[in-house]
């Protein structure tokens, strides 16, 4: 059954993932069935969870706010701190440590990202409930992760600029946003600015005009960057225009987890996460690594691609 409208439910009692015990929490926690316009309102006054759709989305926990969504589109990143707690940092960079120096000690599920410890970032519920609102349906594109010490840097600047390319076509319409290509970058260690935290032209994902030159320089005063304590998550569309610039700090290394998220039916990176580190993980976890389709006419799960088939 498949009704179209807004379900409401009290925020403490929507737990869980997208399809397992979804029925169950209809049955304890649904307050509500309204159509849009009546949705909206409630929204604003309740702060609760709506869903478009009981076939298709369940959002856990809190949703993105007003507030984030405002700052998401106006500068086209999102910095949400401390979102790890202090053992899950250091799980992970144990992981990072042992794939630097020791990968064979590891199964070779778990020798590279987002295997292993690494692969609870994959659905983390915080960065779930953004991305399901900027991006809707999900697939993984990539994960990998950063190790840099004083001198090292990434990726100069690249993106930017209003375009209909699918992959980049960053775009909001009637309060919702599509991000396309999205990144989320998870810093394990503090990021002070200036350090050589990501760097971000605000404004670019949607800007009319092409980037002149001399603000395509990593030096340029339109850029901007963050500080951040261990554990924040940066999240933000890959038309932005943005670049990786070098690590200053002597004392402690930028280690930062880089995962790359598209909608389900858009692709833009050759498939780069092995079969084996897929095929080690959970089933729920390899679902975001299926095939890039949407719907299939009478096929199972009501023609949604929600599987990974190898
Ligand atoms: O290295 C960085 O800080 C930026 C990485 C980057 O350019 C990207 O994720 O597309």
């Amino acid at each position: 059954m498949s009704r179209k409208g807004y379900r409401f439910f009290q925020k403490p009692s929507v737990v869980g993932d997208q399809q397992n015990g979804f029925h169950q929490q209809l049955a304890i926690s649904e307050c509500g069935f309204h159509r849009k316009e009546k949705a909206f309102e409630l929204k604003e006054k309740f702060d609760i969870i709506v869903l478009e759709d009981q076939q298709h989305y369940l959002l856990e926990g809190v949703i993105m706010t007003e507030e984030q969504k405002f700052i998401f589109d106006l500068k086209g990143y999102l910095l949400i701190p401390e979102v790890l707690t202090t053992s899950e940092i250091t799980a992970l960079k144990t992981q990072i440590e042992t794939i630097r120096t020791d990968p064979e000690s590891l199964p070779p599920h778990e020798r590279r990202f987002p295997g292993g410890t690494a692969s609870f970032l994959i659905d983390h519920p915080v960065v779930m409930n953004i991305l399901r609102e900027i991006l809707g349906e999900v697939r993984m594109e990539s994960s990998w992760f950063t190790y840099r010490t004083v001198g090292n840097g990434g990726p100069p600047p690249h993106g930017g600029v209003r375009n209909v390319n699918p992959n980049f076509n960053y775009q909001c319409h009637d309060g919702k946003i599509y991000s396309a290509l999205t990144r989320v970058v998870f810093e394990l260690n503090e990021v002070k600015a200036g350090e050589g935290g990501t760097l971000f032209l605000p404004g670019s994902h949607k800007a009319n005009f092409r980037i002149p030159e001399t603000h395509r320089q990593t030096d340029s005063p339109l850029f901007e960057t963050y500080s951040c304590p261990p554990g924040s998550v940066i999240i933000f569309t890959e038309n932005l225009c943005h670049s990786g610039v070098a690590w200053q700090n002597p004392d402690r290394p930028r280690i930062a987890i880089f995962n790359c998220y598209n909608f389900v039916g858009c692709q833009f990176h050759k498939p780069s996460v092995p079969k084996h580190i897929i095929e080690g993980l959970p089933p729920e976890k390899q679902a975001y690594f299926r095939n890039v389709w949407v719907w299939h006419q009478g096929g199972p799960d009501n023609g949604k691609n929600l599987r990974y088939e190898g």
